[in-house]
């Protein structure tokens, strides 16, 4: 063995110690600075990243230019600004509903915000926030014959694919045809060329198909307050749930929530419970 083997050997496993002590302290102080930096455990500590829709106007859809407005969207920004997050920090991207709350689960987005009711069969792969909107389940339809539920019998009643509709009519509104659908709009093009008598959505966003296509009328309503939307977070994200609920709570008691409801849901009942506290 030669000097430089002796010395080597001797002095590898002090080295070898030397950086794992480097390695180790690097690790806890990249962890540390990890949580303070990202205490929302957010994908990108930066941004908050949204999963939304595209077409349940008027609580979450694409404009023109391609941006997301609407009342959930502008709701959620003013949320998210009270955690510190300006609105070019928030980016909104539209998907599918039925692929909203597995994205959440495969952290693909922090937050989904599109109207979604919480239930317990939802909070089994996801968390909600308290709740911020509660209203009805619409049918749609320009058939006069579609009065009340019992008018859909024989029917053919379309519903986007994982909704709350969905499951109520297929449990409720018994001998009628189901179809289901991606997404609102292409729902509302087959009721339009007839391929659906009716389609079964959220109260306002069935009010605004109403006025862009004035032949299509609310037929039936069934009241889902017992499934107030909230914001879908990852599960045990509890950090982040509960800085969403502080600020959804600020939002409703200084008058924030009322605003935007007046604004984006003119002449409809506001529940009590979010409005400011006296
Ligand atoms: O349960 C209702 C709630 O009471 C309020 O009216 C807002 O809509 C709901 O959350 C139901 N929304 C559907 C759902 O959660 C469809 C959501 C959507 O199409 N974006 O399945």
């Amino acid at each position: 063995m030669s000097k430089i083997g002796i010395f080597k050997s001797l002095m590898s496993p002090v080295r070898a110690g030397a950086m794992a002590l480097i390695v180790a302290c690097a690790g806890i102080g990249t962890q540390a600075l990890a949580a303070d930096d990202n205490p929302y455990g957010l994908i990108d500590a930066k941004v908050i990243s949204v999963g939304t829709m595209g077409d349940a106007k008027p609580y979450a859809f694409t404009q023109a230019d391609g941006t997301f407005s609407g009342f959930d969207i502008e709701f959620f920004l003013n949320v998210a600004e009270r955690l510190g997050f300006k609105p070019e920090q928030v980016i909104f991207t539209g998907q599918e509903f039925s692929a909203l709350m597995p994205s959440i689960a495969n952290e693909r987005f922090d937050v989904a915000v599109a109207a979604i009711g919480t239930t317990e069969a939802r909070k089994k792969t996801v968390d909600f926030s308290e709740g911020y909107l509660a209203g009805y389940l619409s049918v749609l339809t320009a058939d006069k014959a579609i009065t009340d539920a019992a008018g859909l019998k024989g029917k053919r009643l379309g519903v986007v694919q994982g909704t709350l509709q969905e499951i109520y009519a297929a449990k409720n509104f018994t001998g009628t045809d189901l179809v289901k659908f991606p997404d609102n709009n292409s729902a509302v093009s087959a009721l339009n060329n007839g391929t659906v008598e009716a389609h079964f959505l959220d109260y306002e966003a069935a009010k605004e198909y109403g006025v862009r296509y004035p032949d299509l009328k609310i037929a039936v309503n069934i009241p889902s307050f017992d499934a107030p939307a909230g914001f879908v977070v990852r599960k045990g994200n509890d950090k982040f749930r509960e800085a969403l609920n502080m600020a959804l709570r600020a939002a409703m008691q200084d008058g924030t929530w009322k605003t935007l409801y007046e604004k984006w849901f003119p002449g409809s009942p506001m529940p009590d419970e979010y409005l400011p506290k006296k």
